[in-house]
C-alpha cells in the first residue's frame, strides 16, 4: 500500500478490512510503522467491550466464541474476534479448526475475526494482542472477544486486559477445579460450564458453587456459573446476558475506569522496562555486552552492581 500513515489510520477507522489486517502485521511484526499508527489512532479507541475467554485446551472456547459472536451480529454489533491460537502440543490444528469454523461469517462485514499464533512475538505476545485489540477498538468493532488457552502466564496476562473473562469449565477433565490454576480461578468474572450435555455437569456445578460459597464478592459481584452447550448453541443468550449484567455492573460503579488505569499503569511501566532495555542494550552489540558482562559476573571476575555500572557508563547515561 502506497499511503501516508494518516491515510492508513484512516481507512482502518472506517474499518477497511484490509488496512486493518495489514496493520495488525504490522504491530505483529513490531514495525515502526505500527507505533505511528497506533499514536493515530489511540485517541479514537476506548469503546470497545473486551471480552476475554479462557480455559483448558478443547473446553469449546472456539465454539462459544463463535455462537457469542453470532448473537452480537444478530443485536447489529460489530464484532472483532482474536483467536491466540495454541501452537502448544495440545492441539496443532486449532487455526485450521478455528479457520473452518469462521468460514460461516467470511462475508459479514461487521465481524473481523483474526487468528494470532502463541510463539515468535517481539515483545511478548500480551503487548501484540492488546495493540491489535486497541487497532480494532479504533475499526470501530463494539464487541472484542479475545480466545486463549489458560495454560500460562502470558495467557494470563492477555485475559487480564479484558473488562469481563470469562472461565470455561467442562465435566469430565477428572478433579477439574483442584487442578485448575489458582490464578484463573481469581480472576474469572464468569465461569462457563461448557459441555452440560455431558456426564458430571451436575458435579461439577456443585462443586464450583461450593468453591464460590467461599470466595468473597468483589465490588459486589459474585462470579455466576452460566451452563451452555455451544455446539448446539444453546445457553449463549443466557451468557450475553449474563456479560450484559456484569458491564452495568461494574458501569455503574466507575470501576471500569478504575480497572482502565490500574491497567494503564502496568502497561506503561512495560513499555518503559523496553524502551529503557532497548536503550542500554539494545541491537547486536548491547547483546555481546551483556553476554560479555555476565561471563565475568558468573566468573566473579566482576560484580553484578559494576556490570550494570559498565552497561549505564557504555550509553553515556549518567549513573
Ligand atoms: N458435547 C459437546 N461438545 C462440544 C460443546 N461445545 C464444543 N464442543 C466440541 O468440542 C470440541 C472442541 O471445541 P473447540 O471450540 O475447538 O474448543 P477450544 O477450547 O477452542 O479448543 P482449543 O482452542 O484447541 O483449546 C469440538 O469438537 C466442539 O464441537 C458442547 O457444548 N458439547
Ligand atoms: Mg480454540
Amino acid at each position: 500500500m502506497a499511503l501516508t500513515v494518516e491515510e492508513w489510520a484512516g481507512l482502518v477507522r472506517a474499518g477497511n478490512v484490509r488496512a486493518v489486517s495489514r496493520a495488525i502485521t504490522a504491530v505483529e511484526n513490531h514495525e515502526p510503522a505500527a507505533e505511528k499508527l497506533l499514536r493515530l489512532l489511540f485517541p479514537f479507541t476506548g469503546k470497545a467491550y473486551l471480552s476475554g475467554m479462557t480455559g483448558a485446551p478443547g473446553t469449546g472456547k472456539s465454539t462459544l466464541v463463535d455462537r457469542l459472536a453470532a448473537f452480537y451480529r444478530k443485536r447489529d454489533e460489530k464484532v472483532g474476534v482474536i483467536a491466540v491460537d495454541p501452537t502448544s502440543p495440545y492441539s496443532g490444528g486449532a487455526i485450521l479448526g478455528d479457520r473452518i469454523r469462521m468460514q460461516g461469517h467470511a462475508s459479514d462485514a461487521g465481524m473481523f475475526i483474526r487468528s494470532m499464533a502463541t510463539r515468535g512475538f517481539l515483545g511478548g505476545l500480551a503487548r501484540a494482542t492488546a495493540e491489535v485489540a486497541l487497532l480494532l477498538d479504533a475499526a470501530g468493532k463494539q464487541q472484542l472477544i479475545i480466545e486463549t488457552v489458560g495454560v500460562g502466564q502470558d495467557e494470563i496476562d492477555i485475559v487480564r486486559l479484558a473488562d469481563c473473562v470469562m472461565v470455561v469449565m467442562v465435566p469430565g477433565l477428572g478433579d477439574d477445579i483442584q487442578n485448575m490454576k489458582a490464578g484463573l480461578m481469581e480472576i474469572a468474572d464468569i465461569f462457563v460450564l461448557n459441555k452440560s450435555d455431558r456426564e458430571g455437569a451436575d458435579r461439577l456445578e456443585q462443586q464450583l458453587d461450593a468453591m464460590l460459597s467461599l470466595v468473597m464478592p468483589r465490588e459486589g459481584w459474585h462470579p455466576p456459573v452460566v451452563r451452555t452447550m455451544a455446539s448446539e448453541n444453546r445457553g449463549i443468550d443466557v451468557l450475553a446476558g449474563t456479560i450484559d449484567k456484569f458491564r452495568e455492573h461494574f458501569a455503574s460503579r466507575g470501576k471500569r475506569e478504575l480497572k482502565h488505569v490500574e491497567y494503564w499503569k502496568k502497561r506503561v511501566v512495560e513499555m518503559l522496562q523496553s524502551r529503557v532495555i532497548e536503550k542500554f542494550l539494545g541491537g547486536a552489540a548491547g547483546e555481546e555486552l551483556l553476554v560479555r558482562l555476565a561471563g565475568e559476573v558468573a566468573g566473579r571476575r566482576m560484580n553484578p552492581f559494576s556490570a550494570v555500572n559498565e552497561i549505564v557508563a557504555k550509553s553515556g547515561m549518567k549513573n
